[in-house]
C-alpha cells in the first residue's frame, strides 16, 4: 500500500512541475522567455537558462540560474564552485540607503514543491548570485563555462553558463 500511495505522489507532483514551469515562465518578460530553455536535469533538480557576466581575467563576475526544485523539503545550495575563478562565493544582494550592496551567504534555500507548484529561487542580477572572484580568464560573450552547484544533501548540479555581455547592475570593476 506504502507503494501504491508514493508511485500516485509522485505522478502528482510531475504534473505540478509541468505546472509550475507555465506559470513560472509567464511571469518572465518576453525576451527572457525565449530564453528559457531546460538545459540540465539531475536530482530532481532543474537549472534553466543559466549564464554569467563577461569580464577580464582577474577581474570578478557573477553567475544567474534559475533553479526548479523537485526534491524533497529542506534542500539547499551550500557551495558553488568554478575552475574559471581563484574564489567562488554565493551572494545575495541588497539596498543599503540607496546603494547597492552585496554579501556572501552560508546558503541558498530551495523552496520545496507541492502537488501543485514547484518550488524555484531565481538567481538573478539583484538578488542571489554566484559570485567568480578573481577570474582565472577571460569570459568572452558567446563562450561557456562550468559552475558546479553543491547541495546539503551531497548532490551536486554543474551546468555550462553561457557568458553574456553586462547589463543592468554589474558586479566588481567596471568595464
Ligand atoms: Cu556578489
Amino acid at each position: 500500500m506504502i507503494n501504491v500511495r508514493k508511485i500516485l505522489r509522485l505522478s502528482a507532483v510531475t504534473l505540478g512541475m509541468i505546472a509550475g514551469a507555465t506559470s513560472g515562465a509567464l511571469h518572465a518578460d518576453a525576451e527572457r522567455v525565449q530564453e528559457r530553455i531546460v538545459v540540465f536535469e539531475q536530482e530532481k533538480v532543474t537549472l534553466v537558462n543559466p549564464f554569467a557576466r563577461k569580464a577580464k581575467k582577474g577581474q570578478n563576475s557573477a553567475a544567474f540560474v534559475l533553479i526548479q526544485n523537485n526534491c524533497e523539503v529542506g534542500c539547499r545550495i551550500v557551495k558553488a564552485r568554478s575552475p574559471v575563478a581563484n574564489t567562488v562565493e554565493l551572494h545575495t544582494s541588497f539596498e543599503d540607503n540607496g546603494v547597492h550592496k552585496m554579501r556572501p551567504v552560508k546558503f541558498i534555500a530551495l523552496p520545496g514543491s507541492t502537488e501543485d507548484t514547484v518550488g524555484e529561487v531565481e538567481l538573478k542580477s539583484g538578488g542571489y548570485h554566484v559570485m567568480l572572484i578573481d577570474l582565472k580568464q577571460d569570459l568572452e560573450v558567446g563562450t561557456e563555462i562550468p559552475v558546479t552547484l553543491e547541495m546539503n544533501n551531497g548532490k551536486t548540479l554543474t551546468a555550462a553558463y553561457k557568458v553574456k555581455g553586462c547589463c543592468g547592475h554589474c558586479h566588481g570593476p567596471s568595464q
